[in-house]
């Protein structure tokens, strides 16, 4: 296994559960996860039920009451998604909740290791010289996948105008609740401006204390883009969202332009792509993660039930990129158009990954 990222930590987790006996190599010299809040939603927490991660992962997230979208301040939707199964969390308690599982699996985490390829027959090669052998390669190395790269497999990428800047901070309610007493702060609220100029704060609650929010702006501007954030702009725009940028203007920060990556196909021989490596995508959906998880969980199954793992890895793929494709376009559509501003933004083909559940062993039978 290359990679010990979500994707990377969830398929060594389920491959170890079913007595697989697996190794883990990062890059980092630690594991740990950068990055601010997540959501995640039915598809990957059945999958977190399935690695038996679930009380861990509750312990430390939450539901928000709705999921609101305002333009210019004016509330276009309130969406309470009822049926669907959503959380949100920070990526620090998403990665040590893995992280934790993983290592309880008997998962063999050697941190510090580089990958720098491997072949079709089962080899993986290191940056230190050495290679090894494997029944199963797993590149779970990121959207710069080394395992990938060296594969030669057919890439497309496509970059978007926008970007975002994402921060974990105190989430200060009652002195939001001051500012604007008939706001529910618990709702994750998408704050749009398209005109005169386009800003957005995605503010979303991950537990009591903490509050994840992206600032997003085009590349293009300058201004908007900056980091760290440039305060007095961003508080002329949202000013009930003071006193949480104020903590935002204290961190650094990084700037990250939307893309998606789009593979020829997932899978050589013995060596799948899971995660960023083989399906980056726009964050709108909220399915990075979610798609990575997912398909970490499938490909453990199929590999685990196979005769011929070459075969078993292309049916798998078969089946399941489906779900991951929809997302990825679906996002990527979602990123062009900034249709999100007009609210109702789980519907239809939106939520048809998020509502999927791939641990369900009858999910590909015709009814
Ligand atoms: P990564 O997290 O990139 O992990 C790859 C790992 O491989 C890293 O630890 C890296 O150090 C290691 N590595 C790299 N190269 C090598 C090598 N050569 N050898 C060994 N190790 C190597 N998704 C959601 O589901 N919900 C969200 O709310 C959400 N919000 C997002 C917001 C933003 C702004 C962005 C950019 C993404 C968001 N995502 C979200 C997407 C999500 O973060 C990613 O899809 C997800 O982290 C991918 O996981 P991964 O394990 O495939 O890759
Ligand atoms: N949803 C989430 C998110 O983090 C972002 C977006 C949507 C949870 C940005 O990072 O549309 O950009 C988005």
């Amino acid at each position: 296994m290359s990679g010990g990222g979500f994707a990377g930590l969830t398929a060594a987790t389920a491959l170890a559960q079913r007595g697989w006996s697996v190794r883990l190599h990062e890059r980092s010299p630690e594991l740990r996860t950068e990055g601010a809040g997540i959501v995640l939603w039915n598809n990957s927490l059945q999958v977190i039920d399935a690695i038996k991660a679930g009380p861990d992962l509750m312990s430390r997230s939450m539901t928000p009451p709705a999921y609101e979208t305002r333009m210019n301040n004016v509330i276009q939707s309130q969406e309470t998604l009822d049926g669907i199964r959503w959380r949100t969390l920070t990526r620090p308690h998403l990665f040590q909740t893995l992280l934790v599982a993983a290592r309880e699996a008997g998962v063999e985490v050697v941190a510090g290791s580089e990958v720098v390829g491997a072949s079709p027959d089962g080899t993986i090669r290191f940056a230190n010289g050495d290679s090894a052998e494997a029944d199963l390669i797993i590149g779970a190395d990121g959207v710069g996948s080394a395992v990938r790269d060296s594969l030669d497999i057919p890439l497309k990428r496509e970059r978007s105008r926008d970007g975002i800047t994402r921060f974990l901070v105190p989430r200060r309610k009652a002195e939001l609740q001051a500012l604007e007493p008939d706001t529910e702060w618990d709702n994750v609220i998408d704050f749009w401006n398209l005109d005169p100029r386009v800003l957005r704060v995605l503010y979303t609650p991950a537990n009591d204390e903490e509050l994840y929010i992206a600032l997003m702006s085009p590349a293009a501007d300058a201004d908007g883009s900056r980091v760290p954030i440039d305060l007095d702009l961003w508080t002329s725009v949202f000013p009930q969202l003071a006193p949480v940028l104020e903590d935002a203007a204290k961190t650094p920060g990084r700037y990250y332009g939307y893309q998606t990556t789009r593979l020829d196909h997932w899978t050589e021989g013995k060596v799948a792509l899971i995660g960023d490596a083989a399906h980056a995508m726009c964050p709108a959906l909220a399915q990075g993660a979610g798609c990575a998880m997912q398909n970490a969980w499938t490909l453990a199954v199929a590999a685990t039930e196979a005769d011929d793992i070459p075969a078993a890895l292309i049916d798998w793929e078969r089946l399941e990129r489906p779900y991951t494709d929809i997302a990825q376009d679906r996002s990527q559509w979602y990123a062009d158009t900034r249709e999100m501003a007009k609210g109702n933004q789980f519907q239809g083909d939106s939520v048809v990954t998020a509502t999927y559940n791939p641990t369900d062993p009858h999910r590909h039978e015709v009814h």
